[in-house]
C-alpha cells in the first residue's frame, strides 16, 4: 500500500482538524494539507514523474517542505532529501549518482541551481512563492483531487544519503512498507492517541524528523507544533502546548541548561524522546532533576529506521536504549558473526521489517553489510544487560555524531591531504559539552613544508558541510601507529586530550 494512502486511512475525521501549526504562522488542516499535497502530486505528474523516479529537494525545513515529500509518496516518486549545510561538492556527487528527474531547491541555492543545470537536470524549480520557476506556484493550477498512486510495499518512497567509513556516500532506499513498519510499530509503542501534540523542532532530511517525527504524528492524526528549526528558547515557549517532544542530545543539554525548565514548564509532557546520538548519563539526570521527567531513549540508522526503545512502563536507564522493537530481531555477534552471551560485547546486527532495500546502484555494498544468514550489520557495538536492555558501548566504524549529524573523518581527511605540504592527517570525536562529539584533526607534513590553518579551514569549508568541519586543528610531528601501521585513533584521543580540554576552555 501507498504509505500516504496508509496515513489517509488514519486521518481524523474531521478534515480541518489541525496538522501542522507553525510557530508564527497559520494553522495547516490535515484538509488543507490533503488538496495542497494533492496539487502538489499533480505538478509532479504533469512533468512525467514516473514510478521509482527521483525528486532531489534541498530546502529549509517549512510546511511546504512537508507537502513536497508527501507529494512524492502520492505520486509514487522517491523523495530524495539533502540536508541545506551541503556544499557543491557533495551536492555534485549526489546529482550524479542519484540521476533525479526533478530538482527543488530555495531560490538562494545558487550552487545546486548550477549544478542541476550543468549536469542536464530535466526539471529544476525552486520553493519560493511566484513566477515561472517556482513549484508552489506552479502547483497552485493543478486539480486537489490527485489519485494517490497504486504502488507495490516494495516501491520506494525515499532515498536518504549516508556517508560511509570508505568510498563515498551511499543511497539507502527506503521501501513504502519499511517505512509503514517502523510508524505503525513506534505508533504503538509510545502509545500515541487522541489529543497528542508533538513539538516538531528535527531538520526534515533525515530519518528523525522526516520519520520518526512526522509518522507518527501522520498515523496517529494529530497535530505538530512546527518550528523552522531548533531554538531553545522557542522549545521553551511551546513547550507547555506539547504532549510529545522528540530531539538529539544536544537538544536536552540546552534544555536541561535554561532556566525556565520546570516540572511546570513540562506539565503537559508524557513523552520525551531521544536518539540519533548517545545520551549522557549526566544529561538525562539533569534534565530529569529539572523536568521531573525521565528521557525515554531509542536507537536507530537510516538503512534500519528505528530498533530499539525504552518502554514507556518500564523505569529506564541511562545509558541503555531500551529493547528491541516487538517486530526487530536484534542478537550480538562477535567474530564470523557468531552470537555471543548476554553481557558481552560485539557488532548489534538485526532483522526487521523496517530495513531498507540496498543502497542504490551498489548492490556489492549491500551485500557487504549483511551476513550470510540476513542480518544487517550496523557497525555499532553493544551488550544486552541482564533484564534484555541493549546498551550501546561503542562503534565499528570510524564515525563520530556532533550534535545528531554523522561526520566520516575519511570525508576530513581526504580534503586536507589533498593540501600541499600534508603528508596526512587524522580526525578523530572528543568530547563536546553541547554537540557531544566534535571533531579535532591532527594533520603531520612534509619535511621544511609549513601550513597556515586558516588556508585549512577556507579548503575544508568549501568542500564540506559547516557542522563537518573540524573544531580543532593541531599540526603534529608523527602520528601513532600499531604494528600493522595503522594511525591508532584510540591513543590520538587520549594524547591529545589535555590541548582539547584546553581549548574549550578557551
Ligand atoms: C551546527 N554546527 C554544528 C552542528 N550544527 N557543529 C557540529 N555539529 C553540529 N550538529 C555549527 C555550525 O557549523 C556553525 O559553525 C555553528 O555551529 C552554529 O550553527 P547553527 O546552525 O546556528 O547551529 P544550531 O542551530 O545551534 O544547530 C545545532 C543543532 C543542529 C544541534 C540544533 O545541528 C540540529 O538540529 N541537529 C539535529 C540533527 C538531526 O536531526 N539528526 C538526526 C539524524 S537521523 P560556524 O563555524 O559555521 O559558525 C539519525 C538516525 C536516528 O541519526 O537514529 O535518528
Ligand atoms: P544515521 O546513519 O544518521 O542514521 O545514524 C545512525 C547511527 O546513529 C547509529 O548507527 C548509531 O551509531 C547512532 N545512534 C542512533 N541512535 C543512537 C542512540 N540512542 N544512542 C547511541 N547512538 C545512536
Amino acid at each position: 500500500m501507498n504509505l500516504f494512502a496508509a496515513f489517509r486511512t488514519r486521518f481524523p475525521k474531521n478534515l480541518d482538524a489541525p496538522l501542522i501549526i507553525p510557530r508564527g504562522g497559520n494553522t495547516i488542516s490535515y484538509g488543507a494539507m490533503e488538496r495542497e499535497t494533492g496539487r502538489f502530486a499533480g505538478l509532479l505528474a504533469t512533468l512525467g514523474i514516473k514510478t521509482g523516479d527521483r525528486v532531489m529537494v534541498q530546502v529549509e525545513k517549512s510546511p511546504q517542505a512537508v507537502f513536497l515529500y508527501l507529494a512524492c509518496l502520492r505520486a509514487g516518486a522517491v523523495f530524495l532529501p539533502l540536508n541545506t549545510a551541503y556544499r557543491a561538492d557533495e551536492l555534485e556527487y549526489f546529482l550524479k549518482d542519484a540521476e533525479p528527474t526533478v530538482v527543488v531547491c530555495d531560490p538562494g541555492a545558487s550552487s545546486l541551481i548550477e549544478l542541476a543545470q550543468t549536469n542536464g537536470v530535466p526539471h529544476l524549480l525552486t520553493m519560493d512563492a511566484e513566477g515561472q520557476g517556482s513549484f508552489v506556484n506552479r502547483a497552485q493550477s493543478m486539480a486537489e483531487d490527485f489519485a494517490t498512486a497504486d504502488v507495490r510495499d516494495s516501491d520506494l518512497g525515499a532515498i536518504l544519503y549516508s556517508s560511509g567509513t570508505t568510498g563515498r556516500p551511499k543511497g539507502v532506499m527506503l521501501s513504502h512498507s519499511a517505512l509503514a513498519a517502523n510508524a505503525a510499530t513506534l505508533h504503538r509503542l509510545w502509545n500515541f492517541t487522541v489529543g497528542d501534540v508533538l513539538l516538531h523542532c528535527l531538520p526534515i532530511f533525515h530519518v528523525h524528523g522526516l520519520f520518526v517525527a512526522l509518522h507518527t504524528t501522520l498515523w496517529n492524526g494529530t497535530p505538530m507544533i512546527f518550528h523552522a528549526k531548533f531554538a531553545v528558547e522557542d522549545a521553551v515557549t511551546d513547550l507547555p502546548r506539547a504532549t510529545v517532544f522528540m530531539g538529539v542530545p544536544t537538544y536536552y543539554v540546552r534544555l536541561a541548561g535554561h532556566p525556565a525548565l520546570s516540572p511546570e514548564l513540562c506539565r503537559n509532557v508524557r513523552l520525551f524522546l531521544c536518539g540519533s546520538a548517545p545520551l549522557l548519563e549526566e544529561t538525562f539526570t539533569r534534565f530529569a532533576e529539572r523536568s521531573g521527567r525521565q528521557i525515554v531513549e531509542r536507537y536507530g540508522m537510516t538503512e534500519a529506521g528505528m530498533i530499539t526503545s525504552a518502554h514507556l512502563d518500564k523505569p529506564r536507564r541511562a545509558g541503555t536504549v531500551g529493547w528491541p522493537l516487538p517486530d526487530v530481531t536484534l542478537r550480538i555477534a562477535a567474530e564470523s558473526d557468531r552470537a555471543v552471551a548476554k553481557g558481552e560485547t560485539g557488532e548489534i546486527q538485526i532483522k526487521s521489517p523496517a530495513l531498507f532495500s540496498g543502497y542504490w546502484r551498489k548492490p556489492e555494498k549491500t551485500a557487504e553489510d549483511f551476513t550470510a544468514d540476513g542480518f544487517f550489520k550496523t557497525g555499532d557495538l553493544g551488550q544486552i544487560e541482564p533484564d534484555g536492555m541493549v546498551a550501546i558501548v561503542g562503534r565499528a566504524k570510524d564515525m563520530l555524531i556532533s550534535g545528531g549529524y554523522n561526520v566520516y573523518p575519511k570525508e576530513i581527511e581526504t580534503v586536507i591531504d589533498g593540501l600541499p605540504g600534508v603528508v596526512e592527517s587524522a580526525v578523530v570525536g572528543m568530547p563536546h559539552p553541547d554537540f557531544g562529539e566534535a571533531g579535532l584533526a591532527i594533520i603531520t607534513l612534509q619535511p621544511g613544508a609549513s601550513l597556515d590553518l586558516a588556508v585549512v579551514r577556507t579548503a575544508l569549508k568549501a568542500a564540506l558541510a559547516n557542522y563537518k568541519i573540524p573544531k580543532l586543528i593541531l599540526i603534529a610531528d608523527t602520528l601513532p601507529r600499531n604494528a600493522m601501521g595503522k594511525v591508532q585513533k584510540n591513543l590520538l584521543r587520549t594524547d591529545y586530550r589535555t590541548k582539547w580540554d584546553a581549548f574549550l576552555a578557551t
